[in-house]
């Protein structure tokens, strides 16, 4: 299936003892152990749920399997690093042994990277795209892909007044910004994703405009998006639907066909048959 290939469908992540080719869009599926995580509502908490739904996010066919111990969803607050570690260690380190596949860890936290680093994780995503003390040295040390994800504002207050002269300009060159500290830092520069952040500190019209202005990121690295049951879709649908996953997959699919080349989602079962579908027809 030849389908159109976007400029970073050669690139190939090493993360660690495995890779990820480009070549085709990669499907990210989200496993929380936050107990106020959205979305799931604080179900996976338990090792043993956690180590459920892990399994069904591999055979519906997620690439790589997305662990976050820090809740960043509007209003959340900032999690002491010794709670997140106790959430996130056990899970990365039953995943690890359990399954075949990739691990991104969701942290802003050094002392987490570092961990989860020597602990088998393959790919470091950080809504603070390395901003916090010490994370920039220590994940480039780790050797690992980097996910630099733009955030106007923190999570707790991040959602009251976001404003931009121009949202896409202006987050596009914080990301190419982190990109050069990375390189920097000794990161190897195919080694390093960037994501706009929907949700975090925007606007509906500020996420629409990031969704059509995505072809300017992708000519700085290859593109990770995370709109997944995030309340823009809940906007888009009208605020009575509750199940936001057709919108959900829609949307990232608009964002693949924008170039795209990874997809963090709740529902890869369904993601999974989208990008199919879609990749058969553009062949
Ligand atoms: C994301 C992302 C993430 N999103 C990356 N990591 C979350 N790389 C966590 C809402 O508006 O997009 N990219 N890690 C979850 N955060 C949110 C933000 C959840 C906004 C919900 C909303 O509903």
């Amino acid at each position: 299936m030849a389908s159109v290939k976007n400029s970073h469908s050669r690139i190939t992540l090493n993360c660690g003892d495995k890779s990820l080719s480009l070549d085709v869009p990669r499907i990210m599926g989200i496993l929380n152990v936050t107990p106020d995580s959205f979305s799931d509502g604080g179900r996976f908490v338990g090792l043993d749920d956690a180590m459920l739904q892990a399994e069904s996010l591999v055979v519906a066919g997620a690439d790589i399997l997305d662990i976050g111990g820090e809740s960043t969803r509007p209003g959340a607050a900032e999690v002491p690093e010794q709670q997140e570690l106790d959430r996130v260690m056990p899970v990365l380190e039953a995943v690890c042994s359990r399954f075949d596949c990739i691990v991104s860890i969701d942290t802003s936290k050094a002392a987490v990277m570092r961990a989860v680093s020597r602990a088998g994780a393959g790919i470091i995503n950080d809504v603070r795209a390395l901003q916090e003390p010490d994370a920039l040295k220590i994940a480039a040390e780790s050797g690992l892909p980097v996910c630099l994800m733009h955030m106007q504002g923190a999570p707790r207050s991040m959602q009251s007044n976001p404003r931009y002269q121009d949202v896409v300009a202006e987050v596009g060159k914080f990301l190419q910004n982190r990109l050069e500290q990375c390189v920097a830092a000794g990161m190897d520069q195919s080694q390093v994703l960037i994501d706009p952040g929907f949700g975090f500190g925007k606007t509906l019209e500020h996420n629409i405009a990031l969704v059509e202005g995505l072809p300017s990121l992708t000519d700085v690295a290859p593109v990770l998006i995370g709109l997944s049951r995030k309340r823009m879709i809940g906007q888009m649908l009208g605020d009575d639907e509750l199940d936001r996953t057709m919108g959900s997959v829609v949307a990232a699919l608009r964002c693949i066909e924008q170039g795209a080349s990874i997809v963090r989602v709740h529902d890869v079962v369904q993601m999974a048959q989208a990008i199919r579908v879609h990749a058969a027809i553009t062949a």
